[in-house]
């Protein structure tokens, strides 16, 4: 089956690619020619990852999912959670983001995090959900310099390395995103669709 991922983010391109099974044939917006920003407005990771998917749907028309990530800390009563992506502000990059959640807990105790990912999937106007959660702990600096966004300061619990250290195929095995995915193959392939 061809597939739309209603992506902007080339790093979670990678990841999905390795993670999605051999049944689909993902089709990324470039190759649709679509390269203008996706509505993102919604005040949940859930709303989000929907708003995005029916845009590329309402859009093309073809089958298609997005993905809507968010990392919760709770020294930061859950930020940045829906905001993870714009958290040091509009012009910002990514490191911006981690930089200010790095200065934002110089003083914290409590390390405690999650990632969560939403998977909104919509197959021929039916729309479907997919939840994926890592608990870990946020650095004090950071350390490695593979994944993207906050990797670097993330530690998964029961591991030593940062997901920014560890090779994307143990990312992808334990992620939140790994763990989304699992679950969207597995609907997948229950229900024959291929
Ligand atoms: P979309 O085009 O898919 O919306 P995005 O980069 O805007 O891409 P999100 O809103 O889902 O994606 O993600 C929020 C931010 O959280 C994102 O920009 C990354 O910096 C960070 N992030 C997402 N997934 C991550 C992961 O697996 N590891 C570390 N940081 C991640």
């Amino acid at each position: 089956m061809r597939i739309v991922f209603a992506t902007q983010n080339q790093n979670k391109l990678r990841e999905v690619q390795a993670l999605l099974g051999d049944n689909f044939q993902l089709v990324d917006l470039t190759q649709l020619n679509f390269h203008d920003d996706i509505p993102e407005n919604q005040p949940t990771i859930r709303g989000n990852a929907s708003e995005k998917a029916w845009f590329i749907y309402n859009k093309f028309g073809i089958s298609c999912f997005a993905d809507d990530t968010g990392l919760e800390i709770d020294a930061l009563n859950g930020a940045p959670g829906v905001y993870s992506a714009r958290y040091a502000g509009p012009g910002r990059d990514a490191h911006d983001n981690l930089l200010k959640v790095l200065s934002e807990m110089k003083d914290s105790k409590n390390r405690d995090a999650r990632f969560k990912t939403i998977l909104s999937l919509i197959l021929d106007g039916k729309e479907f959900f997919f939840e994926g959660i890592v608990q870990g702990k946020i650095l004090e600096r950071e350390k490695g310099i593979d994944g993207f966004g906050y990797d670097p300061i993330f530690v998964p619990n029961g591991y030593e390395q940062t997901f920014a250290e560890m090779p994307l195929a143990l990312k992808n095995e334990i992620s939140h995103r790994g763990i989304a995915f699992k679950a969207l193959n597995n609907y997948l392939k229950q229900n024959s669709i291929r």
